[in-house]
């Protein structure tokens, strides 16, 4: 097994993002069927979804911590609902045979963004980390996303093959809102100069959306690492994606290609 891809389940594609924690195991078991089927090691960072985002929202995690507010209980809750979803995740890796060891970031991860610190965890196998509630020195604590994980461990493990965001309900990066999309509206190679109108359901999500994923992405790929974004729904892409054969989505390029 030589080399490794850094792959993003996304909070959207692995829960069902409006209802709180309901996670959608049809999508989970088909992702983990594309994993068996590869070989090479993997590092896979899920999404919160409605198990993050929700109670991250109502009691204003992203902010930190704010003077006058309970917010002890929502970083209870929300860490013990990522671990419900991130157990529901490796079991059903676990299940397809995989070897899974999963590190939850609020144990070892402090601060927020693409500079937090903390060593990154790597299993000979799979690993698992995910989006979470971590301790921030300024702030108490804060909002650390997958998307910042998918950064510094594509861009600091040795030998990474390639990044792949798989999301849920789009091909890839669209000109416009998807509701208006038509497929001519995906874009196939996006750089950060290229303006798009992504979704970002701000009233549900306290990290970036699609924004962030593509700002993200251009980062990784400054440091020469191929990276796509694509539907995540279809199985087949994924395996594709992650072995590096084309694939419809979106390749995101560094802003000086
Ligand atoms: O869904 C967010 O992670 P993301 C983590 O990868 C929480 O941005 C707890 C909302």
């Amino acid at each position: 097994m030589s080399g490794t891809v850094i792959l993003k389940w996304g909070g959207g594609l692995i829960t069902r993002k409006s209802n709180l924690c309901e996670a959608n195991y049809g999508v989970i078991d088909s992702l983990s069927e594309i994993c068996r089927r590869f070989d090479k090691n993997l590092v896979i960072i899920h999404g919160a979804g409605s198990f993050g985002h929700l109670k991250a929202k109502k009691y204003r995690l992203a902010e930190g911590n704010i003077p006058g507010i309970d917010q002890n209980t929502g970083v209870k809750e929300v860490r013990n609902d990522m671990l419900e979803l991130n157990s529901i995740v490796v079991k059903s890796l676990q299940n397809h045979g995989l070897s899974v060891m999963t590190y939850p970031p609020h144990k070892w991860a402090t601060g927020t963004g693409p500079n937090f610190s903390g060593e990154l965890p790597v299993h000979e196998g799979i690993t698992v980390v995910y989006g979470d509630v971590v301790d921030d020195s300024e702030k108490g604590f804060g909002i650390l996303s997958g998307d910042d994980l998918m950064f510094r461990y594509a861009t600091e493990l040795p030998n990474v093959k390639r990044a792949v965001f798989a999301i849920g309900g789009v091909d890839g990066i669209l000109r416009v809102p998807p509701e208006h999309a038509k497929p001519e509206d995906l874009i196939e190679v996006w750089s950060p100069q290229m303006e798009f109108e992504g979704e970002h359901a701000s009233d549900i999500d306290v990290t970036g959306g699609i924004g962030l994923k593509a700002a993200r992405g251009a980062m990784i790929a400054e440091k020469g690492v191929d990276v796509l974004i694509i539907n995540g729904e279809i199985p087949e892409r994924v395996l594709s994606a992650i072995n590096g054969q084309s694939v419809k989505g979106t390749r995101i390029v560094s802003g000086n290609s």
